[in-house]
């Protein structure tokens, strides 16, 4: 009875842990789809080469957020949730986040920004 009760809930755990990360990754995903068809990344941009390193930390996208990721976390994914960050700059780079996604750069990453100051 002990060995079954405890092989139940390690099943359990087990399937608990696998809906957390599927509905972690389909969260971004759909973050993606969203982010895209609202601002239609170059396919040569940063933006489009970073992959999940848009939001995460890293290009996997297991990492945690970054500080552009961060200000979108436990928001609704919808257009106006994106859009209602435009005007801050997440990364502290002195663009905002609408120039750094029409310039194609990181609004994420301090290193990438545009080459010049609109
Ligand atoms: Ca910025």
């Amino acid at each position: 009875m002990n060995y079954i009760t405890r092989s139940i809930r390690i099943i359990i755990l087990t399937v608990l842990a696998a809906l957390v990360i599927v509905t972690g990754a389909s969260a971004t995903l759909t973050w993606t789809k969203t982010f895209c068809k609202l601002y239609n990344p170059k396919p040569e941009s940063a933006i489009n080469k970073a992959g999940c390193a848009l939001c995460h930390t890293s290009a996997s996208g297991t990492d945690g957020l970054n500080c552009y990721g961060k200000l979108l976390e436990n928001k609704k994914v919808k257009k106006s949730t994106l859009k209602s960050i435009e005007s801050k700059d997440a990364d502290g780079d002195g663009f905002s986040n609408i120039d750094e996604i029409k310039a194609g750069t990181l609004p994420g990453d301090k290193k990438s920004k545009p080459s010049t100051k609109k």
